[in-house]
């Protein structure tokens, strides 16, 4: 059955370009950290964008941003759509982005063609999806389930402010995120579209893929602590070298990750003096593994836990770490994988099921509530880089077929 509305595509994508606007950074991509001032500011235009697509709006105590359309039935439980519009640092224009400009634009498109629903439908922008000022991440649809950890709002920028601290100078109470709880009765299921950030796509010729796994990531924090020391005068053989030992237990995430089938990766890194003739007394970094199946992950994690032991004997450094994030794998629900496949059809798309290397707040909804996600085709597979692209044709794919496994669910 031919779908019965389609978004507007103009709308659609001036929306994404709009977004893309905001929060440029110095190397041209889009820089938009948890609750920075380029956040902040987007956040706003969202609540705007939103209003104007005739969605009730609000903001959660978590910082979760939702626009709800009532059902004919308002106590039924409601159909999410959502993704995220924080960035990493020197980002694209539409991870996360595609997925919420796009889920307005579904229910625009529904509300004028005046198609009333049983369910509510909601949009919503969770809040620090990426983690990457805080090394952490999930952080708004884990508030959605009570989830935010007392070691997260511990955790510190690259300036020192705690997360805690962060929300609440963007005008959040700590003492009341239990308010922003949802019951999971309350949620009939949880959509995703995302763009695909790989390349599979692209080789198969194909527009927009329904996901079936998706990775779960675990990402940790390293400290190590040697001896600065004159880099000219203390031979080679008496070093206590925070670097090197950084430097052996990077090349262990790699080999780890390579033998189990899963992937390493070690993208934040500093050491302290940090000075050409002072060899590094200290080193701060952070380790991505990443994996569909759990034993393996707990595999390459204690690979990493082992050369921690070695290189304490080997260098006489201290190693400490911490585990700032661990969300395990999961399949998206069979059935609405199934609604998400029929709505590629009415939209005359093939079907092709794939998984997902890049974690997503489906996983943290997935723990409570049917979820499905919709992968677009990204050029080259690029993300998490200014290069990042999806052709408009593409884009709009995508948000018809949210819109029909939108509407199907909710009718
Ligand atoms: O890290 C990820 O996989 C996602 O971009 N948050
Ligand atoms: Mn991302
Ligand atoms: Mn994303
Ligand atoms: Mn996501």
């Amino acid at each position: 059955m031919l779908a019965i509305c389609q978004v507007d595509e103009k709308q659609l994508w001036d929306g994404l370009m709009s977004f893309r606007r905001l929060g440029r950074d110095h190397k041209g991509g889009i820089t938009r950290l948890a609750l920075s001032p380029e956040d902040m500011k987007a956040r706003g235009r969202l609540l705007e964008y939103m209003k104007d697509a005739g969605l009730e709006v609000r903001v959660d105590e978590v910082g979760n941003i939702i626009g709800r359309l009532e059902g004919k039935v308002p106590d039924a439980p409601a159909v999410i759509a959502g993704s995220h519009i924080d960035t990493v640092i020197n980002g694209g224009p539409f991870d996360g982005s595609l997925g919420v400009i796009g889920a307005v634009e579904a229910v625009r498109a529904l509300i004028k063609a005046g198609i009333s629903m049983t369910h509510p439908i909601e949009v919503i922008s969770f809040q620090d999806e990426e983690g990457v000022r805080f090394g952490s991440g999930y952080t708004g649809s884990k508030g959605m389930f009570g989830k935010i950890s007392r070691e997260t709002l511990g955790l510190k920028d690259d300036q020192g402010i705690t997360y805690k601290e962060a929300y609440e100078q963007a005008g959040f109470i700590p003492a009341d995120f239990h308010k922003a709880a949802r019951a999971p009765e309350d949620i009939k299921a949880y959509i995703e579209m995302h763009i695909e950030q790989s390349r599979q796509l692209e080789e198969q010729q194909l527009s927009v893929g329904v996901v079936k796994d998706i990775q779960g990531p675990l990402w940790l924090q390293v400290n190590i602590k040697g001896m600065a020391d004159h880099a000219g005068a203390t031979p080679m053989t008496i070093r206590s070298d925070a670097a090197l030992a950084m430097a052996e237990v990077m090349l262990e995430v790699e080999a780890a990750a390579s033998e189990e089938g899963g992937v390493g990766t070690v993208g934040k890194l500093k050491v302290f003096p940090d000075g050409i003739n002072i060899i590094p007394g200290e080193a701060a970094f952070s380790i991505d593994f990443r994996h569909t199946i759990t034993a393996k992950r707990d595999r390459m994690l204690s690979r990493v836990k082992q050369c921690f032991q070695e290189q304490e004997k080997k260098r006489g450094v201290h190693i400490e770490y911490q585990i700032t994030k661990q969300v395990e794998p999961a399949s998206c629900s069979e059935e609405i994988r199934k609604v998400i496949a029929d709505s590629c059809v009415s939209a005359g798309l093939p079907v092709y099921e794939m998984n997902c290397g890049a974690g997503h707040d489906a996983l943290i909804l997935g723990e409570y509530v049917p979820f499905g996600m919709i992968f677009v085709r990204s050029r080259q597979g690029i993300s998490h880089h200014p290069d990042e692209w999806s052709d408009e044709a593409d884009c709009v794919n995508g948000a018809n077929v949210l819109l029909e496994t939108i509407r199907t669910l909710a009718e």
